[in-house]
């Protein structure tokens, strides 16, 4: 194996062999960062998490370029809702419900256009989708599996929400013994202080959960791989 690529990070430098480490992006679906979805039924302020598009596209070129695996999730349910607990449809007083007929479609239902995957980062031919119901990727999804196919041990999370989907999958991920590198440009909250706290639960106690760096370290690293 070729030497590792280092980032500088929080808590301490990161390093991933880019042939065994994959970009994993959550949930960047209409639902979540356009208005008329599943987020602001919520009674968020949507705009909040469009400033993570442009350093994510960019994340994701060099990404792609450094011919390192993508996979992108998506939040979201079957038509009949089978799949959605009835404490996750009934939970709060959202203005439309999941599955609720809304401007881009039924809320957060599977083959709806605001389920879909902004097109700024629409997944190329040959990236993995993995589909949840869950706000953990791992949850009810084969991508612990597909990850073991491709033998990548480390992932470079980004995408929406930190507190809630990019936690619960990094915590998942943790637990299955991956090493999760969070891109704090490239993840995105609803709340400012929830960005914040929340990238800090990820490396405090010496990377407890894994490592939080900026995407400009992140690149500069993949820059220093393809000089080699
Ligand atoms: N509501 C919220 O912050 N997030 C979610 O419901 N799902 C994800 O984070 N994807």
């Amino acid at each position: 194996m070729s030497d590792p690529l280092l980032v500088e990070a929080e808590p301490y430098a990161y390093a991933f062999d880019p042939a065994h480490t994959a970009l994993l992006i959550i949930d960047m679906q209409r639902d979540f960062v356009e208005p008329g979805g599943f987020g602001e039924t919520l009674g968020n302020d949507v705009s909040l998490l469009q400033r993570v598009v442009p350093p994510l596209r960019d994340v994701l070129d060099a990404t792609r370029l450094a011919g390192m695996t993508v996979i992108h999730t998506r939040e979201g349910h079957l038509p009949d809702l089978s799949d959605c607990p009835p404490a996750k449809l009934n939970r709060g007083t959202p203005s439309l419900r999941i599955g609720d007929q809304g401007p881009k479609g039924r809320i957060l239902i599977r083959g709806e256009y605001g389920h879909d995957i902004v097109d700024e980062l629409a997944p190329a031919e040959g990236e993995l989708i993995i589909d949840k119901p869950g706000k953990g990727a791992f949850y009810a999804t084969d991508l612990h599996r597909e990850l073991r196919d491709r033998d990548v041990h480390r992932l470079v999370v980004t995408g929406v929400t930190t507190e809630v989907c990019v936690h619960t999958t990094v915590r998942e991920a943790n637990d299955r013994g991956y090493e999760c590198l969070v891109l704090s440009d490239c993840v995105g909250s609803y709340f400012a202080e929830f960005q914040r706290h929340g990238l800090a639960m990820i490396a405090a106690q010496g990377g407890i959960f894994g490592w939080v760096a900026s995407s400009g370290h992140y690149l500069k690293a993949l820059e220093t791989g393809s000089r080699r």
